[in-house]
């Protein structure tokens, strides 16, 4: 285990702050509306086969007309804060150039509506939603569509800065390099391994120069980060491999301006790691699972692990024991205690988040009021809040545990038919009901104030 006294020192930490987080595609809706220009994702759903139940994100919940309701459930939650991401084609429906004033005004209203409330907005600025033009320009994989990030985190920033301190720039950018262009599973659908590594450094040093660009702001980047583990029979040479593209490519940038010696990252300009290089003011952690490395079978066990999204690694199947959630992803909260402490130790002194954390589960077993009795989900979210407790009681400076999700949403390629909310959304009405886990969360934030 690393030395706690690498962490903070002797710093005494603050209250564990609590939130749930959404993302703009999966929940907002209103795909035509206020002049939203075309995403990646818009695209992608509309790939024969690319979306497990044929949907897409044009209604999604509604949330975009329906912010009081879900300002509402956050007020009954009692969260101190509110993870939500700006889409940005509603604020550059081209990916370049002015404001769209509408976009703009909806992300500022909510602003003021979380703060009149006294919830702390926390804004993603890129949750996988790039506007559609600069795919067609190229995307991620190409140098320019980082200073493009940089123009449109900084018209949001300028916009909202002056009532929100704390950002984060990208969400779990692995998945939008690997999953997007290696596995090609998630938008925008590409199969091109080196492509993929040129995109997480594009996405890297996007990150960065935004983040730079505002000194005044306490900017951060979330990452999925995950514990790495042999099974008997796994290829040790994958789980280096899969731990690097995971885990130490993100961190080694971060954290000492370096890539893993064991991957050959592409696109690399003279300085551009200086400028990655402590560039996170703090990190988010989205943490679900550990990932065990198994011997080749060929078959894909779970949501989303898939082989071909670790370019270079020998061949090996992801092993995960039970119990599993509907995704396919093993429940271990020794994982994210791993995690935390493995990251802490990386990058003493960084205030560390937990910017997402949660599962899908069946959800078939309805209360007599109509709502999920969700134990399971609860047992979980349970299991994972004491791993955070237990090291914070070490030291390890996580601020805030932030559950996904607030709502039943878009879960990308698997459409509607996974869920992950604390609220159920109903197919037909769009109504919101909240499941015993919302009732369950709402005591843990109000038992730790009191
Ligand atoms: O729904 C996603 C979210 O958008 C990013 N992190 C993982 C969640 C569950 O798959």
């Amino acid at each position: 285990m690393p030395d706690p006294s690498h962490y903070v020192g002797a710093m005494a930490l603050p209250p564990l702050g609590f939130g749930v987080a959404t993302s703009a595609f999966q929940i907002e809706g209103a795909a035509d509306e206020g002049g939203r220009g075309r995403s990646t994702w818009d695209e992608f759903c509309e790939r024969p086969g690319a979306i497990v139940d044929g949907s897409d994100g044009r209604t999604a919940c509604d949330s975009y007309h329906r912010v009081a309701e879900d300002v509402a459930l956050l007020e009954g939650l009692g969260v101190s804060c509110y993870r939500f991401s700006v889409a940005w084609p509603r604020i550059q429906p081209d990916g370049r150039g002015p404001a769209n004033a509408a976009g703009l005004d909806f992300y500022d209203a909510l602003v003021d509506r979380l703060l009149g409330r006294g919830i702390r907005p926390l804004p993603t600025l890129f949750h996988w939603d790039l506007p559609l033009d600069l795919e067609h320009a190229g995307g991620w994989p190409v140098r320019d569509t980082a200073f493009r990030f940089v123009d449109y985190a900084g018209l949001v920033m300028d916009r909202l800065g002056d009532r929100v301190p704390t950002w984060a720039t990208m969400n779990e950018p692995w998945c939008t390099a690997f999953l997007g262009h290696a596995s090609g599973v998630f938008a925008p659908g590409r199969r091109e391994p080196r492509a993929a590594l040129a995109a997480a450094h594009h996405l890297l040093l996007g990150h960065a120069l935004a983040a730079r660009s505002r000194p005044g702001l306490d900017v951060g980047i979330v990452l999925n980060l995950t514990s790495v583990r042999q099974e008997p029979g796994g290829d040790p040479g994958a789980v280096a491999v899969v731990d690097a593209l995971q885990n130490g490519l993100w961190l080694g940038a971060l954290a000492e301006g370096s890539y893993p010696d064991i991957l050959d990252v592409p696109a690399v300009c003279e300085g551009d790691l200086d400028t990655i290089c402590g560039s996170a003011a703090w990190l988010g952690v989205n943490y679900y699972t550990p990932f065990r490395i198994g011997p080749m079978t060929g078959e894909v066990n779970a949501v989303g692990q898939d082989i071909d999204a670790f370019p270079g690694a020998p061949a090996f199947s992801f092993a995960p024991r039970p119990p599993l959630t509907s995704m396919g992803w093993e429940v271990d909260a020794v994982g994210l205690e791993e995690t935390l402490r493995a990251t802490a130790a990386v990058l003493p002194g960084v205030p560390l988040r937990i910017t997402e954390n949660g599962a899908s589960f069946p959800d078939a077993t309805r209360a007599e009021d109509g709502s999920v009795d969700d134990q399971d989900r609860i047992g979980y979210l349970r299991g994972h809040l004491a791993a955070v407790d237990a090291v914070r009681a070490e030291g390890v400076p996580v601020l805030d545990y932030v559950a996904w999700s607030l709502l039943d949403n878009f879960e990308w390629a698997q459409g509607y038919t996974k869920t992950f909310g604390l609220v159920s959304i109903e197919p037909d009405t769009l109504r919101r009901i909240p499941k015993a886990s919302y009732r369950w969360f709402a005591e843990q934030v109000a038992s730790r104030s009191r």
